[in-house]
């Protein structure tokens, strides 16, 4: 008897992802998702410019590959183009997502775009080597702030789950992470609901994941899983931020 599958709608090929990632965990259970609500047909995947620059080399589904940050933008003219049969979602980092498609996500979440975003917050550029990132916590070390995170110079670290909920548009808006099982878990019945959402209607669904980079945060994987917990978490804390539909069955 099977006990254990790789999903369909995950490419049996290996990812060259580093050791100890958590990319590929976030990988499978989107890839889950696809299987368990069984949209593989119809889905389409917005790849991004970063580490996860390659995914249309992982997913099953049909993938598209936007220019950095404009997966939002692209995936709004996907879902447009055929709003009854194409389930769309985006993948992007947060270089991606937070830094230089910082309008395109704002614009698509105050739009209520129909589209799912899976938005990966390793707080680091990891692709280019480890530069600073609008996630990245204050006195981080990183390539581009070796003395750490100043905010003076360089600012606060951006909450995206928190800044979107101010929004009226968006559906749905909840942060997880995948730095244990029961994580794990949570993070698949977000990314779930996030698809669900779409199939439904309702509009914009972003989950964004607190990840790891330990080759760009200087770690071993085990190291980098609890620098999630003592120091990511204190800062971005795991939660549901928005969830339109839920607030307005409790008014009625
Ligand atoms: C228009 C443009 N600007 C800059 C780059 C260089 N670049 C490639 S990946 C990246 C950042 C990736 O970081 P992130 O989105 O956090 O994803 P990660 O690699 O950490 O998964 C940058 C700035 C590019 N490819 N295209």
């Amino acid at each position: 008897m099977a006990v254990f599958e790789k999903p369909h709608a995950l490419i049996d090929v290996p990812l060259h992802y580093c050791p100890g990632c958590t990319h590929g965990i976030v990988h499978r259970l989107v890839a889950e998702v696809i299987d368990e609500l069984g949209i593989e047909g119809k889905t389409i995947g917005i790849a991004p410019v970063g580490c996860s620059v390659m995914a249309y080399n992982y997913f099953n589904c049909d993938m598209i590959e936007a220019a950095h940050g404009r997966a939002p933008a692209v995936a709004t003219g996907v879902k447009r183009a055929d709003p009854e049969n194409n389930i769309v979602f985006t993948y992007q980092g947060d270089g991606d997502l937070a830094s230089i498609g910082m309008a395109e996500t704002v614009h698509a979440a105050a739009r209520n775009e129909n589209i799912t975003v899976i938005f990966i917050n390793n707080a680091i550029y990891g692709m280019t080597g480890g530069q600073m990132a609008p996630t990245s916590l204050v006195g981080q070390v990183t390539q581009t702030s070796p003395y750490g995170r100043d905010p003076k110079l360089c600012g606060y670290p951006i909450k995206v789950c928190e800044m979107l909920s101010e929004l009226v548009g968006p559906e749905y808006l909840e942060r997880v992470t995948v730095n244990n099982v029961k994580n794990v878990r949570n993070a698949k019945k977000a990314i779930k609901k996030a698809f669900q959402n779409q199939i439904d209607g309702k509009g914009f669904s972003l989950v964004e994941v607190v990840s790891s980079c330990p080759t760009n945060w200087g770690m071993t994987p085990k190291q980098a899983l609890d620098w999630i917990e003592s120091d990511m978490l204190p800062y971005y804390p795991l939660g549901v931020y928005k969830d339109r539909s839920a607030e307005q069955k409790e008014a009625e």
